[in-house]
């Protein structure tokens, strides 16, 4: 059988074969080589005996489905149909080849990156190991256990839920998970550590699955290794920046050692150590000469230097290892005020504003989440100008290429430890085993520039204190000083320690929302950070989201309805109604304390009607009407809470919404769907998220204009303004330099509101934006009326289609305001670079396509709509 490890193997072998010719070393001096176990795989349910092909990594749903074993589970409501997959055990196999001089190293190590999650490795028959945990990597000696040719690897996952409920009988009480998608009796996610949201979320289904979900490696090493690097970083400035260099290394006997660092390839230390047998650690310390500072998106460049650190004995190289760095220094304040307690990130000394969002996993089954698809989250963040992107805690700890990515693209990122909306069980086991996880994960992202922080979990103490989980889960006192206790004991002793340990610098929030660090004091907006959900579950206007400042919001949303080509790739005609049986179905976000069986499709609803005429109908081929409604009434809702929040700044100093992406085809808080397509709140939210965004707001019987740079150097601009109407006639005008302060929010021209809107406040409309050296930025406009209430006129938009070498120019222009103007090609798949923005008459719009189509079918395909035509 074709075997990734013999081509390697083979390699190795030259390798050793090349260095006994050069150095006369005998065996067991081969350097350390890591090689990908990639082979075919088999899988099966284990009560059955068919064996069936499988890919590695990868999940039981995806081998299902390859089978055609069940149906696609994103598909209308297949989801309900494929249950009983996560009661089942589940069998993976396959066969390696090992050759003879391959056992002649010393040791031999299989490395399981990700094990999807109770899972008992055998090979050739023998029993290795029982894992327990999703997230944690595990790494077993084998050599012991090889052969000569063909080795037999097995791999029995138990039905996670199965375990899960002997676990929550033993522990005799219910210990509350509040999203999982099942009867309160049978919660099992908290006692097993797996994704949370594979056991369904207010916006993903239930997909407990199994599998190997990350790659598996084979080490062979001799004498030493190298198990971990952590690179300290002491001091920094403009001259120079020090480092320690902390090496985690294993040997098989004691012997004298070197070990050397070097900065991009070039020696920057070296030290003699004699290791023991068994764990040692070796400390040396390098410097970088005049680094190059590492910046968030936005405020410079990212600089990364390689570091690297070599094992060597007197005559072999043993082992080295790398990391990719970035110079930065980064704080999280917390500074006493007269307002209470500030949150917000200092980078390289400079206060920065985040704009960000919260990330989930964008598939379900999340092996199938390509690098091509990493890279399409990453891009639609930085490319709506975020330096921010929250992991949230009920999901995965993300894979080395998504924090490289962040790295490489100047995101700082807001880590979550793996918990969410749920409290922790406290049996021993348990806590040792989350122990592992903590120290586990720590040492694999610590070395990233890009993290900011880390944050115990997501939401459990304010559902703990606000959400009535004593009762909803029937504890009694003696059961919920238990939860209590354990909650105390992992996110203020067992979570902060291991931080300690091995990321001793990094900021720790042992929740989030919080006010402050200890556990009982909930969250306010005086203090630390916020979810405000005023808006959404609290029915809340935008208005009345920005009425005050809060420190830092790290979270809030609105959710709607993705576009036509997606919904059509999981719905049938007969579903295209919001409340169609399909569309209840789909919709997780439940608002029963609104009324009976009120849910997200009904909020949806409020909120267009809030703002927005209804169409006449919105079913069918009319549905689509309704979906761009909800589009647009959540991408407003976004851009003007994110004004809000800027405008607020220095007191607000943050701001990410829920929630960037899918996880399958759905109706949700994203702003980009399952298959990236850019929803209108995500043109909006790269609007309000731009460098410098010029804010226009009635404030009192005024309006003030605000204009907020993130800038760090001062600009001299014009601030320019124009009172139009409906058909585009200029009533009045104004121009006014300004200088823009750097990093910094300020009102540069105020007037009285019945001024401006000439008291015909549903006629008129104000154009504001800025100008720097002949160029046009922070363009925005005012209405003084819901759009509901505006006296839009019909429409007349022109529109000419050329080519171009970025793809196709599209040029739009409409002969009154046109509001909302989109987009969309129903055949064929491509990028507007600008959407959904209103037209003013006499200022046309340019619009790159690219994609697929030429000019012809784009021509045909392509259709315009604006809020006029919904009613
Ligand atoms: C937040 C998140 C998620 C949830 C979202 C929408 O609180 O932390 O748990 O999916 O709200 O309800």
């Amino acid at each position: 059988m074709y075997n990734k490890f013999n081509i390697n193997f083979l390699a190795l072998l030259l390798a050793g074969f090349s260095f006994f010719v050069s150095s006369c070393s005998k065996k067991n001096s081969n350097p350390s080589q890591l090689t990908e176990l990639k082979g075919d795989w088999k899988f099966r349910q284990v009560k059955n005996n068919e064996w069936m092909p499988a890919k590695v990594p990868g999940t039981v749903h995806g081998d299902l489905l390859a089978n055609k074993k069940i149906e696609d589970p994103y598909y209308r409501d297949n989801e309900k149909r494929i249950q009983w997959v996560e009661k089942e055990d589940w069998e993976y196999k396959t066969t390696f080849n090992v050759e003879g001089a391959q056992l002649d190293n010393e040791n031999v190590d299989i490395i399981f990156q990700g094990l999807d999650t109770y899972a008992d490795i055998y090979l050739n028959d023998s029993l290795i190991s029982k894992t327990d945990n999703m997230f944690v990597t595990y790494e077993f000696p084998i050599k012991k256990f090889l052969k000569n040719g063909n080795n037999d690897l097995r791999i029995y996952f138990h039905s996670p839920v199965n375990v899960g409920m002997e676990k929550l009988k033993k522990n005799g009480y219910l210990v509350p998970a509040v999203n999982e998608y099942a009867d309160t009796s049978q919660r099992t996610s908290v006692f097993t550590r797996k994704a949370p949201f594979h056991y369904g979320w207010d916006w993903g289904p239930r997909i407990v699955t199994s599998g190997v979900w990350r790659p598996i490696f084979l080490k062979s090493w001799n004498t030493s290794k190298i198990d971990g690097l952590f690179v300290e970083q002491k001091k920094v400035d403009t001259s120079l920046a020090t480092y320690s260099a902390h090496v985690d290394l294993t040997a098989t006997k004691a012997a004298d050692l070197t070990v050397e660092v070097f900065v991009d390839e070039k020696p920057a230390g070296k030290k003699d150590v004699s290791v023991t047998s068994g764990k040692n650690k070796v400390s040396l310390d390098f410097e970088i000469k005049s680094p190059k500072l590492w910046w968030s998106k936005g405020l410079g460049e990212q600089p990364m230097y390689k570091i690297t650190t070599r094992l060597s004995s007197k005559a072999n190289v043993l082992d080295t290892i790398s990391k990719s760095i970035g110079v930065r220094t980064i704080e999280i304040v917390r500074d006493a005020d007269s307002i209470g307690k500030s949150f917000y990130v200092k980078l390289n000394g400079v206060p920065v504003f985040m704009k960000g969002t919260n990330y989930i996993p964008s598939d379900n089954l999340i092996p199938n989440i390509t690098p091509e698809r990493y890279q399409k989250v990453i891009k639609a963040a930085t490319d709506a100008h975020m330096n921010m992107i929250r992991v949230w805690g009920g999901a995965v700890y993300e894979s080395d290429y998504f924090y490289d990515l962040c790295d490489k693209n100047g995101l700082l990122v807001w880590q979550d430890f793996m918990f969410a909306c749920s409290m922790v069980p406290g049996d021993t086991s348990h806590l040792k085993n989350i122990k592992s996880e903590f120290d586990d994960n720590i040492k694999r992202i610590r070395n990233h520039p890009s993290i900011a922080l880390y944050c115990g979990n997501n939401e459990n103490m304010v559902a703990w204190y606000g959400w009535g989980l004593k009762k909803m889960f029937k504890l009694n006192d003696q059961d919920s000083t238990e939860v209590l206790e354990t909650y105390k004991k992992v996110f203020y002793d067992i979570l902060p320690k291991s931080i300690k340990e091995n990321d001793p610098h990094a900021f720790y929030w042992p929740t989030s929302p919080g006010a402050e660090y200890e556990f009982d004091k909930g969250a306010n907006n005086k203090s630390g950070d916020v979810h405000d959900w005023s808006i959404w579950f609290g029915k809340a206007s935008f208005k009345d989201m920005i009425k005050e400042p809060k420190r830092f919001v790290s979270e809030y949303g609105l959710q709607s309805f993705p576009s036509m080509k997606t919904i059509k790739a999981f719905s049938i005609e007969e579903d295209w109604n919001y409340k169609s049986e399909l569309f209840q179905y789909k919709q997780r976000s439940m608002m029963p304390w609104i009324s009976k069986g009120f849910n997200g499709n009904d909020m949806i609803m409020e909120y267009v009607k809030m703002y927005y005429k209804l169409p006449a109908v919105y079913s069918g081929q009319d549905f689509e009407k309704f979906v761009y409604l909800s589009q647009l009434a959540q991408g407003e809702g976004l851009k003007q809470i994110v004004e809000g929040h800027r405008k607020f700044m220095p007191v607000c100093m943050g701001s990410l919404y829920w929630q960037l992406d899918d996880c399958w085809p759905t109706v949700s808080w994203s702003t980009m769907d399952y298959y990236y397509r850019w929803k209108a709140g995500h043109y909006m939210i790269r609007k309000a998220y731009e460098e410098i965004i010029a804010v226009p707001l009635v404030e009192n019987g005024k309006v003030n204009i605000y204009v907020v740079s993130d800038r760090l150097k001062d600009a001299s601009m014009t601030l320019n303004y124009r009172v139009l109407d409906m058909t585009g006639k200029e009533i009045s005008k104004n121009q006014l330099p300004i200088t823009v302060s750097k990093n910094a929010s300020k009102i540069y021209f105020a007037e009285q509101e019945k001024t401006l809107s000439q008291g015909r406040p549903k006629d008129v409309y104000v154009e504001v934006f800025l100008t720097e050296n002949g160029k046009r930025l922070g363009d925005n406009i005012l209405y003084f009326a819901a759009p509901k209430d505006l006296n839009l006129l019909k429409p007349t938009i022109q529109q000419t289609i050329t080519k171009s070498d970025k793809g196709y120019e599209i040029e739009l222009s409409s002969n009154v305001l046109a509001k909302n103007v989109s987009l969309s090609s129903e055949g064929t798949e491509g990028f507007f670079s600008n959407n959904y923005m209103d037209i003013i008459p006499g200022s046309p719009v340019k619009i790159t396509y690219t994609g697929e189509g030429n000019l012809s079918s784009i021509e045909k395909d392509l259709k315009v709509m604006s809020l006029k035509d919904t009613y």
